[in-house]
């Protein structure tokens, strides 16, 4: 409705852009294929794109690794480029976020050399966390997160030993990242994407973690002096025209804690991490959403939804596997994968009704699922590397957008992708679901148009309907009702409803399992 931030009830799309489209014919997605592809974001009604990282790095962490973050990486294009994509992207409609990597540089970064060069003592190396020891924290890539240099000391990476992590008790480092944000902000971005906002700040004297870690106080993460850094970023951003935004990514799993970071002068939003981690079960949703709800309600800011990302197993597979781990773990867990599109389709309507944002990871609207059987040389994520391959790492969900045609590289460009597509997404090309009414594009398509028009939508508050066993079912005011049977067998829809958009076919009237529902409720 009028007046309201525009983030509050966003559909905002993650921009993937190494596997989005490539426009240079290298095999590697880039901004000259983004721009040429906005059309196609813009029909899907989208309100503002995610992009991840674009700047110059050597790409050991697929661009998390950032040598320059004021300009961008020539894999990608220029910085005229990235210029002219977010003008066009706003003559679009569509909003631009961009992702910055504060909690780590690549070790290419002029910051970390001069860091070895500087030798033992220099102060070039208090920008990061030099030591004479490791202590024993883990890198959530696999293997400890210290990596010794030549003249003896170690240094601290909590992802890959190419990832060095800043210290943010370093006014250098407060400074610079200011100034970063100012200078994205005067290019005319819309928002940042924080990468792992919970760790930039670690606990006094680098303390080991010992053998049973306090989860509610962590050396390494969630530390109450992050909080700070936030409120100056927020009067920073503030001091912007138009309504930029900020969406958090912070794993911290207590609601009191997380909630914490979305206090009205910190984030304004930030991933919603449990419920992409919650099974497909009613009862496991429902306790989810009512805890989202209530972690979300002191602080007033809105909720978001998210499905899938660049780091976890692609939804459609999840929810097509008994074991609904959402990390790439194991080798060859099989998936249902009709039934994990079938639910895919109910969960896109559920997250589109719920109150408040919902994300869509690049190739949710296709129903890609997760590519298991990419060649093991073939494999770029480092978490693969790191753990000898013991974790099959993200490769799986990053492989390169089909658009059309009947083989490989299916219009992503005009050669070979940098990831292997599977040859059986000639079903799942854009230009194939474009002509189904019944695809997933056609779904996603249709419900973001809805969501769009329907002021019951978006931003707001919702409440429960009673309902059966495994049912969700809950109304927006005004008139909405959604419902999402989860349970075995076919349900009666609510009375004095009509049916606005079904995730499928009704059953002699009745709604079938893994189903769901938009309604619109009316008096008899
Ligand atoms: O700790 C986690 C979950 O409990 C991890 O998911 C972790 O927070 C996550 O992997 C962080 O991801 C982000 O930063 C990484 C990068 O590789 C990812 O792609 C990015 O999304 C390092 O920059």
């Amino acid at each position: 409705g009028g007046g309201v931030s525009w983030w509050r009830g966003a559909a905002i799309y993650q921009v993937y852009l190494r596997s989005f489209a490539d426009g240079s014919g290298d095999g590697v997605g880039d901004l000259a294929g983004l721009r040429a592809r906005l059309p196609y974001l813009r029909e899907l009604g989208v309100d503002a794109l995610w992009l991840s990282p674009w700047y110059v790095s050597p790409m050991a962490d697929a661009g998390y690794d950032v040598a320059d973050y004021r300009d961008i990486d020539p894999l990608f294009g220029t910085l005229a480029e990235a210029d002219a994509l977010i003008s066009e992207a706003h003559d679009h409609r569509l909003r631009v976020i961009v992702d910055i990597v504060p909690n780590h540089t690549s070790d290419r970064h002029p910051w970390f050399r001069a860091a070895l060069a500087g030798g033992p003592g220099s102060p070039e190396r208090e920008r990061y966390h030099f030591r004479d020891a490791p202590n024993d924290w883990p890198s959530r890539f696999g293997g400890p997160a210290w990596t010794r240099v030549p003249d003896g000391e170690w240094y601290l990476h909590l992802f890959d030993s190419s990832q060095p992590d800043l210290n943010w008790e370093h006014p250098d480092v407060r400074a610079e990242f200011e100034s970063i944000l100012r200078f994205w902000l005067d290019r005319g971005v819309d928002g940042f994407r924080i990468d792992v906002a919970d760790r930039l700040v670690k606990a006094d004297g680098l303390p080991d973690l010992g053998p049973g870690p306090d989860p509610m106080d962590l050396p390494h993460a969630d530390r109450p002096e992050v909080h700070e850094i936030y409120r100056s970023w927020r009067k920073l951003l503030d001091s912007y025209p138009g309504e930029r935004m900020f969406v958090g990514e912070i794993w911290v799993s207590d609601p009191a804690r997380f909630a914490l970071y979305l206090r009205p002068d910190e984030l304004h939003t930030a991933f919603n991490f449990p419920f992409l981690r919650s099974p497909w079960e009613a009862d496991r949703l429902r306790a989810v959403i009512d805890s989202t709800l209530a972690s979300h309600g002191p602080a007033g800011a809105p909720p978001t939804w998210v499905l899938s990302n660049h780091d976890v197993t692609r939804h459609v597979t999840r929810y097509g596997r008994s074991d609904t781990g959402y990390t790439q773990r194991t080798r060859d867990e099989p998936a249902d994968l009709a039934l994990g599109t079938r639910r895919g389709r109910a969960a896109a309507l559920l997250t589109m009704a719920l109150p408040g944002g919902v994300y869509l990871y690049q190739g949710d609207e296709l129903g890609l699922w997760e590519v298991l059987d990419i060649p093991a040389e073939l494999r770029q994520d480092p978490v693969t590397r790191r753990t000898n391959g013991a974790e099959l790492g993200r490769d799986g969900c990053r492989v390169p957008i089909p658009w059309e045609g009947a083989d490989p590289p299916f219009g992503f460009g005009p050669g070979r992708t940098w990831l292997p597509q599977p040859p059986e997404w000639r079903a799942l090309t854009v230009a194939a679901q474009e002509r189904d009414p019944d695809s997933m594009l056609s779904l996603y398509r249709t419900a973001l148009r809805i969501r769009g028009d329907e002021p019951a939508l978006g931003d707001g508050t919702m409440t429960w309907l009673p309902a059966g066993p495994d049912v969700l079912a809950f109304t927006r005011d005004p008139g909405f009702a959604c419902v999402v049977n989860l349970s075995r067998a076919p349900i009666e829809l609510p009375p004095h409803t009509r049916v606005l958009l079904l995730s499928g076919d009704l059953a002699h009237g009745l709604l079938p399992p893994d189903t769901a529902a938009w309604l619109q409720q009316g008096e008899p």
